[in-house]
């Protein structure tokens, strides 16, 4: 896996972009900046095997390079499940396939290059959108759940996983704190960490716990749970009545 070390490039692009250089280096940036990623994809997987469909669709929505969906491939081999991952990266997509093929997973999954904001979705048994959502503009997001809404069969299932804000000061500056903390222990340095903030900002838009399950349930969605949380960071599975 090669190391994420963008950020102690003085060059590093100002404003973040998921280009060929950051889908590179992403499975390891994701797993040195996402705290229990894959803790928070093996619950996916608990979570799914419970409430999809023999011969259901599954959608990841923004799947960087595939993880999720190649995992849940390998465990869920049983009830011929039709996996697609849809990204408006083109170098992410790529390295998702290369890596179906990698794993023979290629008959099994389909990886599609696309806005989700605007392609047409079939319908499906679960969507996932794991650290997506937050790069959806704000004021796109509910018209864009109440398209996966839509999508989802009577029962289907949507798990949702973001970086959030607290609406308590102390306790928002208190969890940022602890999150610098996990970069620090995961290798990051100073000047690192500070970059990376800086380059994320007004790119992704954390909403609050309260926030999200609003917009959640007024797309729709009446059963609204949060099955994981890391201080700030959190996982929210819905399901359609
Ligand atoms: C994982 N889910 O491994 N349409 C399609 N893709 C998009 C859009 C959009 N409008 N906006 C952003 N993306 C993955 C990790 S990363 C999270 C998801 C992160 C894509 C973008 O190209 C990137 O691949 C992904 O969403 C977000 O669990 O980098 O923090």
């Amino acid at each position: 896996m090669t190391k994420d070390n963008i950020y102690q490039d003085p060059q590093a692009p100002a404003d973040f972009t998921f280009n060929s250089r950051v889908a590179e280096v992403f499975d390891d940036m994701l797993q040195r900046s996402v705290p229990c990623y894959h803790q928070v994809i093996d619950m996916v997987a608990t979570l799914l095997a419970r409430f999809v469909q023999p011969g259901d669709r599954i959608y990841d929505l923004g799947c960087s390079t595939g993880t999720t969906l190649l995992e849940l491939s390998r465990r869920m081999t049983t009830s011929e499940l039709e996996f697609v991952g849809i990204d408006n990266s083109p170098a992410m997509i790529d390295k998702a396939t290369l890596k179906a093929e990698m794993f023979a997973k290629q008959d099994t999954i389909r990886f599609i290059h696309g806005d989700i904001a605007a392609v047409e979705l079939e319908p499906c048994g679960a969507c996932i959108l794991n650290y997506t959502l937050q790069f959806i503009r704000p004021l796109a997001r509910q018209s864009f759940l109440t398209r996966l809404h839509q999508a989802l069969k009577p029962g289907g299932v949507l798990i949702i996983s973001e970086k959030i804000i607290c609406h308590d000061l102390e306790i928002n500056r208190a969890f940022i704190d602890f999150y610098h903390d996990f970069k620090r222990s995961q290798g990051y340095t100073e000047t690192e960490i500070a970059r990376k903030r800086a380059a994320l900002e007004n790119i992704l838009i954390p909403f609050s716990i309260r926030e999200n399950s609003e917009l959640l349930q007024k797309s729709g969605f009446s059963q609204v749970e949060t099955f994981f949380q890391w201080f700030n960071f959190a996982s929210f599975v819905a399901i359609k009545d």
